[in-house]
């Protein structure tokens, strides 16, 4: 009933008037202070600058479960990625960095086509590295990660710990923790790496003393490899097979039990119905069936390698990686035909 007798306006009014931040949070001014002996900051200084996080709704919207999601559907998802203006970027990117995108390949056995087609799909190559203030979703996703979630205490222990992450790159690449602005989640520059990721993974590729994952493209270039190569990258091997599935022998829930993590040889693929391409059979070592749900339209399969895999490990799904891999290869293939084009033209 007292809901009933409140006063719609006079709530809105409120909402519009009263200040988000979180320097009126208990609980984000006590992290603040236990944050500040392991950063060696002073505690007013840490509790200064999340005090001044703003609680973001529409990040709690964004991890907020619920709303009936509509069926997976991977054609859809691919269109998105494959648009001509991300490919076309993507050659540019290739032409620009030509020497820097072989010079990680040659150190880190990660193939170029890959580091191109996550920082194409990641952020077009640096053009949407995110508009919302880091400090302000970290702090919100810390502290009012919505209880709904079957994960609450989990995501929110881990975004905490995201937050100090990021309060200690600002310390030591000299940011201002008020201006550096990424995604929703925290993810940061052209590689949209966590500032935890920054800080284990992230490498000075182009030698001026410092990581910079927004303005220098060669150390988001060194920085994806050296991330893939990490997460065990095998030179040279392809990334998945092509896959037939024989409905006479097929068995899918025991092709798909262990979900994309490589655990069938070709041999104990092909017994459980699915047929791989010539070079999939010869393949040395364990393989997943990838499976690509199309909604209504029939789902696609592949077999994924351990490279395949790696990939994932930079964001857990299969349509993230494969999409990855995709524009790769058409990036790649646009590149060497515009490259392959340019001394024809020049001739008289
Ligand atoms: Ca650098």
């Amino acid at each position: 009933m007292a809901l009933l007798s409140a006063n719609p306006a006079t709530a809105a009014k409120r909402a519009r008037t009263e200040p988000a931040a979180y320097r009126s949070n208990p609980a984000a001014m006590a992290a603040a202070n236990a944050m500040a002996a392991r950063l060696h900051m002073r505690p007013a200084s840490v509790r200064g600058v999340i005090g001044k996080a703003q609680r973001l709704p529409a990040v709690v919207n964004a991890v907020t479960p619920g709303q009936a999601s509509a069926a997976r559907d991977w054609a859809l998802y691919r269109s998105r990625v494959m648009e001509p203006l991300r490919i076309q970027a993507g050659v540019q990117f290739w032409q620009r960095n030509a020497d820097t995108l072989a010079r990680a390949e040659r150190e880190t056995g990660v193939s170029a086509n890959v580091i191109v087609g996550i920082l194409g799909v990641e952020t077009i190559y640096g053009k949407h590295m995110g508009g919302y203030r880091t400090i302000d979703a970290l702090s919100t996703l810390a502290f009012d990660f919505p209880a709904v979630h079957p994960k609450a205490a989990q995501r929110a222990a881990y975004f905490l710990q995201e937050l100090e992450e990021f309060l200690r790159l600002c310390k030591t690449q000299g940011l201002d923790p008020l201006k550096v602005r990424g995604s929703y989640a925290g993810a940061l520059g052209m590689a949209q790496f966590m500032p935890s990721s920054w800080r284990q993974y992230a490498v000075d590729f182009d030698g001026d003393g410092r990581i910079d994952l927004f303005g220098s493209r060669a150390d988001a270039i060194g920085s994806v490899a050296n991330y893939l190569a990490a997460f065990h990258w095998k030179p040279g091997m392809p990334t998945h097979y092509a896959v037939q599935l024989d409905p006479q022998t097929l068995d899918l829930p025991a092709l798909l039990q262990n979900d994309i993590v490589p655990s069938m040889s070709p041999l104990a693929m092909r017994e459980r119905g699915a047929e791989l391409d010539e070079a999939g059979q010869r393949h040395p070592g364990l393989l997943a069936l990838i499976e690509l749900p199309n909604g209504s339209a029939p789902t696609q399969y592949v077999a994924g390698t351990d490279n395949f895999y790696t990939v994932t490990r930079y964001n857990w799904s299969s349509f993230y990686a494969m999409s990855v891999i995709e524009l790769g290869h058409e990036v790649q293939t646009a590149w060497q035909r515009d490259s392959a084009a340019v001394p024809a033209q020049a001739k008289p």
